[in-house]
C-alpha cells in the first residue's frame, strides 16, 4: 500500500513537472539568459561595445534547439567518393556555373586580375558552398548567428570554445555595420553567405569588391567571390598554375603527391600546390577534388578519362529525368522532374525497390530504370 502510494505520488509529481514545463512561457530558459548576461563582460573586454551586444541579443531569450539537433546529428551513412562527386560535379552545377561565368564576367575578370585566382575555381566554390546562392533564399532554414553561436557556447561542451570565439567575431561584424542585424544569418555552425565563411574567416578575409563600403557576402555575389579569392590568395594560390592532372597508366607523374581516392579502381591525380590551397577552404581531399573537377568542367575541360567505379551503371541527365517521370507516374515520387537526384528521388527509388522486393540502394541506375520501364 505504501509502495502504491509512493508510486502514485511519483506519477503525480511527474504530471506536475510535465505540466509545469508545458505551461511555462517559451522564454523561461533562465540558464541561457544568464549565460548571455555573463558573456557580456567578456565580449566588452574583447572590444565589442555594450550597445552592440545588447542590440544583438535583444529578444533572444531561449536557445536555438534546431542548432543543437543539427550539431548532434550523426549521419549513419557516409557517402562513397563517387557518390560525393556525382552529386556535386553534375550537369546542373556545370551549366549554372557557365551561366554565372557570363553573368559575372566583368566582376570575375577584375577579381581574377587583382587576386590571381582562377575565376572557374571561385564559381565552383560558390556552387559547392551555397548552390550559387540558392540555399540562402529560404531564410526559415537559416539561423540567426549570435543566437546559434550562443546556443553552442551554452549547451554544446564540444563546441563551446569554438562558438565563443566565433560569437565575438560575429558581434564585431555587426559593430562594423557590414550587414543588418536581422540579416546576420547562416548555418547552425556559423557559416555565412554565398561562400559560407565563419565569422573569424570573414574578419580575416572579407573584401568590399563592389565598393559600397560594406563587405557583404550575404547579398553581394562580387563581394563573396572576392572574399573567397582573398582566402585562396592569402594562403598561397599560384596564379596561372594548374592544381594537378590525371595520371594514366603510361604516365606515372613526375614526383608530385598522388591522390587515389578509390585506389586502383578510380582515377588517380598528381597534385600541385593549388590543390592544397583549396584544402584551406575545407580540409578534405574529396572537397578540394570536387571543387577543382567542377571548376575544370565549368571552364569547358573534359571529365577525367578514367571514371569512378560504381556498384551500378549510371544514367545520363535525360535518363535521370525519365527515371523521375516514371517514378512519379507509378506513384513513388512527387518532386520535380529535373534530372537532379537528391534525397527525395533516392527515397522514391527505395520505395520502388521495396515494392519489387529488391535491395533498397536508392541508386539512380540503369538497372532501376529498366525495371521501371518494364512496369508499363
Ligand atoms: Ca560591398
Amino acid at each position: 500500500m505504501r509502495i502504491r502510494n509512493s508510486i502514485s505520488l511519483y506519477f503525480s509529481g511527474l504530471v506536475v513537472a510535465v505540466l509545469w514545463a508545458v505551461l511555462q512561457p517559451a522564454h523561461a530558459d533562465t540558464g541561457f539568459r544568464a549565460w548571455i548576461q555573463n558573456f557580456r563582460g567578456e565580449a566588452i573586454s574583447q572590444g565589442v561595445t555594450g550597445s552592440v551586444y545588447d542590440d544583438a541579443f535583444r529578444g533572444v531569450t531561449e536557445p536555438d534547439l534546431l542548432v543543437l539537433e543539427k550539431a548532434n546529428y550523426q549521419p549513419e551513412f557516409k557517402a562513397e567518393v563517387w557518390e560525393y562527386l556525382d552529386s556535386r560535379v553534375q550537369e546542373r552545377a556545370i551549366t549554372n556555373g557557365q551561366v554565372m561565368l557570363q553573368q559575372y564576367a566583368k566582376e570575375l575578370a577584375s577579381i581574377e586580375k587583382s587576386s590571381g585566382v582562377d575565376r572557374h575555381v571561385l564559381l565552383a566554390i560558390w556552387s559547392m558552398e551555397s548552390n550559387y546562392g540558392a540555399v540562402l533564399q529560404d531564410k526559415t532554414k537559416l539561423h540567426y548567428i549570435p543566437r546559434a553561436l550562443a546556443t553552442l557556447a551554452y549547451a554544446d561542451p564540444k563546441r563551446a570554445k569554438f562558438a565563443r570565439t566565433q560569437l565575438i567575431a560575429a558581434l564585431k561584424i555587426l559593430q562594423r555595420g557590414d550587414v543588418e542585424q536581422a540579416e546576420l544569418l547562416g548555418s547552425w555552425a556559423g557559416a555565412m553567405g554565398h561562400t559560407q565563411f565563419i565569422p573569424t574567416s570573414y574578419i580575416a578575409y572579407a573584401v568590399d569588391f563592389d565598393g559600397d563600403g560594406k563587405s557583404d557576402i550575404w547579398h553581394s555575389v562580387p563581394d563573396a567571390l572576392a572574399t573567397a579569392a582573398q582566402l585562396l590568395k592569402k594562403n598561397g594560390w599560384r596564379s596561372g598554375e594548374s592544381w594537378g592532372y590525371e595520371i594514366l597508366p603510361s604516365n606515372k607523374g613526375s614526383g608530385e603527391e598522388l591522390l587515389a581516392l578509390q585506389a586502383d579502381k578510380g582515377p588517380v591525380f598528381a597534385l600541385q600546390k593549388n590543390f592544397f590551397v583549396v584544402k584551406r577552404y575545407n580540409n578534405a581531399d574529396k572537397y578540394a577534388l570536387a571543387v577543382l573537377l567542377l571548376s575544370d568542367r565549368i571552364a569547358g575541360k573534359p571529365a577525367p578519362i578514367k571514371d569512378w567505379t560504381r556498384p551500378y551503371t549510371p544514367l545520363d541527365m535525360t535518363e535521370k529525368e525519365e527515371l523521375q517521370r516514371l517514378l512519379a507516374a507509378h506513384g513513388f515520387y512527387s518532386g520535380v522532374v529535373d534530372g537532379v537526384i537528391g534525397g527525395e528521388s533516392r527515397e522514391a527509388i527505395k520505395r520502388f525497390q521495396a515494392s519489387k522486393n529488391v535491395e533498397q540502394t536508392g541508386y539512380a541506375s540503369k538497372e532501376v530504370l529498366q525495371q521501371l520501364r518494364g512496369k508499363n
